[in-house]
C-alpha cells in the first residue's frame, strides 16, 4: 500500500516520477484478472454524496467543493426535510453541476452504489453530507490516484489524519475490525469504516459492490485487497457532525461489518 504524505499532495500536481513508485501487489495477493486502469492526466471527478435529512448540513459540504469538479451526484434516501431543495437551490445559484437521484431502497450502501451507477467521470469520490468530511481535501485524493493508486482510501488514523467525530466505542470497534482485516487480508490499513474514499470508475466492475448499509466502506476495502488493487491511504481530518445525530448503530452495524469481513474471506 502507498502511504501518501500530506505535504506531497497539497495540490493536484504529481511528478511523473511518482508513477514509477507504484509497488507490485503484495505477495500472496490474488492474480488480477482485469485490465489495469489507464491513468488519465486530468481526470473528470464525480462526487457522490448520500443524504438523509441533512438540510442543516448539506450547504457546508457543497461550499467546500473545488470549482473544477465534473459533477456532484446527491443520492437522497427519501429525506423528509428540505435537504434536496437546499442542495438544488445552492447548485443553481453557484453553477455547480449537481444532480439529485433517489435511491431505490434504504441504507448508505444502497445509496452510494446507486449513485456510482449515475457517474460519468473518470474518478468517483465519496463524501458524507453531515459536515464531517471536508471537500477541500478532494485534490489530495485525486493526487494519490494520479500517482498510481486505484483506490485512495481516506484514513483518520494515518499520520496527519484525525477525528473529532468518532466515539470511544466506535474507535475501539474500528481498531479491532481494522486489525482483523489486516490479519485476514494481509493489508496494512489504518482505518476501515470511513466514508471519504476515491477510486477510478473502471474499478467499479472488479469491485462489484453489492450491500445496503454502513458496511459499504468495509466491502470496498476488502474487495480492493482481494482484487489486489493498488491502495493508497490519504490522511483525512474528520470534523464533528455539524447538526443532528448519526444514523449508525454501533452494535447492529458492527455486526454487519464483521459479516462482510468473514463472508468475503470465506469466498473462493
Ligand atoms: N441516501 C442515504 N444516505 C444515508 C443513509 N444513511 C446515512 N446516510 C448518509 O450517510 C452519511 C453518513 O451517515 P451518518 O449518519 O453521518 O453516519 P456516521 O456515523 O457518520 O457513519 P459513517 O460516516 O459512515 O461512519 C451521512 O451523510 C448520511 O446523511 C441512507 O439510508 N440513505
Ligand atoms: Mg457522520
Amino acid at each position: 500500500m502507498i502511504q501518501v504524505d500530506r505535504a506531497d499532495v497539497t495540490d493536484n500536481k504529481v511528478e511523473p516520477s511518482a508513477l514509477l513508485a507504484i509497488p507490485a501487489p503484495r505477495r500472496g495477493s490474488p492474480v488480477r484478472s482485469f485490465p489495469p486502469v489507464v491513468i488519465v492526466p486530468f481526470p473528470r471527478v464525480s462526487v457522490v454524496i448520500p443524504v438523509l435529512n441533512e438540510g442543516r448540513n448539506i450547504l457546508s459540504v457543497l461550499e467546500g467543493i473545488p470549482p473544477d469538479i465534473f459533477e456532484v451526484i446527491v443520492v437522497d434516501g427519501q429525506s423528509t426535510d428540505d435537504t434536496v431543495a437546499i442542495a438544488r437551490a445552492w447548485a443553481a445559484k453557484h453553477g455547480l453541476p449537481l444532480r439529485v437521484v433517489q435511491q431505490p431502497r434504504r441504507g448508505k450502501g444502497d445509496a452510494l452504489i446507486h449513485g456510482f451507477a449515475h457517474c460519468g467521470g473518470d474518478v468517483i469520490v465519496t463524501l458524507d453530507s453531515d459536515g464531517s468530511t471536508d471537500a477541500a481535501e478532494i485534490p489530495r485524493f485525486i493526487a494519490a490516484l494520479r500517482a498510481g493508486a486505484e483506490l485512495a482510501k481516506g484514513s483518520r488514523f494515518a499520520p496527519g489524519g484525525s477525528s473529532a467525530d468518532i466515539t470511544p466505542l466506535r474507535l475501539w470497534g474500528n481498531r479491532v475490525l481494522t486489525a482483523l482485516v489486516n490479519k485476514l487480508y494481509r493489508t496494512d490499513y489504518t482505518d476501515l469504516c470511513y466514508g471519504y474514499n476515491a477510486f477510478w470508475r473502471d474499478c467499479l466492475e472488479p469491485l462489484d459492490l453489492v450491500c445496503d448499509g454502513f458496511e459499504i466502506e468495509t466491502l470496498l476495502n476488502v474487495r480492493a485487497a482481494r482484487r489486489a488493487l493498488v491502495v493508497a491511504e490519504v490522511p483525512s481530518v474528520e470534523a464533528r457532525r455539524a447538526h443532528g445525530a448519526s444514523n449508525l448503530h454501533p452494535l447492529r452495524d458492527g455486526l454487519r461489518v464483521l459479516r462482510v469481513i468473514i463472508g468475503e474471506r470465506l469466498k473462493k
